[in-house]
């Protein structure tokens, strides 16, 4: 089958090993030499925590390629620890994507790989993906991959407790909306609006996404000016953390950043106790990231995670589904845990044991929910799919087989698409995605995973 095809449908619902034949076709079309790109067209580069959930769908099929992907994104790492978000492929033309390596000039700074990154960084799911990727595949050669990933995973770690606890919580401050992955969330709307740019300077460039996606499926031009605006401020601050505080003009502390550096930390762990290091310090780190994530983000009025503007020290007001993402942690109190299932199976979110409709990215009720653009209100299956590993993780397995069988049935209807239509589930964005197909082969591997 080849990708971005849609598999038959066999009473009603796309037979599992269809659906698997295209997440695999899926993938072995984006495979790029050493990574895969999370779309041909869209993205043609590699991508931090895209690279992680692929990973993870990598190793049920290619596992040889899960330990590759991995292994050449750490490549990139830079000399502080950071891992890039994104990894620019040099055989790429130029305007391949925009902004492209020009805009960020990282061969400038001292301990930079030699390979053209990004400054920014991503949600740190690769310990995660790491163990799961050997849990799914435990074999030797899976075993040496990861003992050699270890001490790379630490200094990514490492990186975000010494240089971006901005505001000495114990919790990582992003410093740009792409670092959240979530880019144009509506969490992000009250810290963008400070950032002082005017949409018409995006007459001076070529955005690259919206020749190959509806402009009113993507970020507007307004919030492309500011997130220039934003890298051109870390950049000529040379990427360096310190003096933040001072005057860097996007400072937020985000819940599923923090949930997944939390989360990080419970996996190496366990990753140490396989490849005979020691797990303790791990374990001691996670509860107390976890304490300052439940002290600084959650908010007892709202029952949820609510992201922190540090440059006004205020919780923000809207309701994302960022905030369901602490629900990963096994050491999350039971208090928030029952909050966070009461938000998750609320009219806002919809998660329920048979959902008639996917789990959108943003608050369906709020009166700026918008179901086609992007991070604002259509259904991503990475969101999805840490969202039921924390249903899981806390013993609600209706709901996350719920859960599960909604995201199956997304693909099965409308192909491996990079986000979907919160109500009717029509394939947007990229038709041929690469976390959509990992994941879903993780999906469908075992129904209680975990
Ligand atoms: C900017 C690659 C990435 C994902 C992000 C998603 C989108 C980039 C863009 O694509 O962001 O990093 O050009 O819009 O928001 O989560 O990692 O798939």
């Amino acid at each position: 089958m080849t990708a971005g095809a849609v598999p038959t449908r066999i009473g009603g619902t796309a037979e599992p090993a269809g659906l698997s034949r295209l997440a695999v076709a899926t993938l072995d079309a984006n495979w790029e030499h050493d990574h895969t790109v999370p779309s041909r067209t869209l993205y043609p580069h590699q991508w931090s925590w895209d690279s992680a959930f692929i990973a993870i769908g990598l190793a049920h099929v290619r596992p040889g390629r899960a330990w590759r992907e991995l292994a050449s994104l750490f490549r990139a790492q830079w000399a502080d620890g950071r891992v890039p978000h994104i990894v620019f492929n040099p055989a790429l033309r130029v305007g391949a994507y925009f902004p492209g390596p020009e805009l960020w000039r990282s061969a400038d700074v001292p301990g930079a790989p030699s390979v053209a990154t990004s400054g920014l960084v991503q949600p740190p799911v690769h310990a995660l993906a790491a163990l799961l990727a050997y849990r799914r595949a435990p074999d030797q050669h899976g075993l040496a991959a990861l003992r050699q990933l270890y001490p790379a995973l630490v200094a990514q770690q490492r990186y975000l407790a010494q240089r971006r606890d901005v505001a000495g919580d114990g919790l990582v401050c992003v410093v740009h909306p792409w670092e959240s992955g979530l880019d144009n969330s509506p969490a992000w709307d009250e810290p963008m609006a400070a950032v002082d740019a005017e949409a018409a300077v995006m007459r001076a460039y070529r955005r690259h996404d919206t020749a190959h996606a509806d402009a009113a499926h993507r970020p507007t031009d307004l919030d492309y000016a500011r997130y220039l605006a934003i890298v051109a401020a870390y950049r000529d601050h040379g990427y360096a953390d310190r003096d933040l505080a001072d005057g860097h003009p996007f400072l937020v502390e985000c819940p599923l950043f923090n949930a997944a550096f939390s989360s990080a930390e419970h996996a190496l762990a366990d990753i140490a106790a396989l490849t005979g290091f020691d797990p303790g310090p791990h374990r001691v780190r996670a509860d107390r990231v976890t304490e300052a994530l439940v002290r600084r983000l959650y908010d007892p009025g709202t029952g949820t995670f609510q992201p922190r503007d540090l440059r006004t020290d205020r919780l923000v007001g809207a309701r994302t589904v960022l905030g369901l993402a602490p629900l990963l942690l096994p050491n999350l109190p039971n208090r928030q845990v029952d909050a966070l299932v009461a938000e998750a199976t609320s009219a806002r979110f919809g998660v329920a044991r048979r959902m008639d409709r996917p789990l959108p990215s943003h608050d369906r009720t709020a009166p700026d929910f918008e179901p086609l653009r992007y991070w604002r209100g259509p259904s991503w299956l990475n969101i999805g799919w840490l969202v039921r590993r924390g249903l899981t993780t806390h013993g609600h397995p209706e709901l996350a087989a719920g859960l599960r069988r909604s995201m199956i049935d997304l693909v099965a209807g409308a192909g491996c698409h990079e986000y979907f239509h919160p109500d009717t589930g029509a394939g947007l964005g990229s038709p041929a995605f690469g976390w959509t197909a990992a994941l879903l082969l993780d999906l469908l591997a075992d129904e209680s995973t975990c």
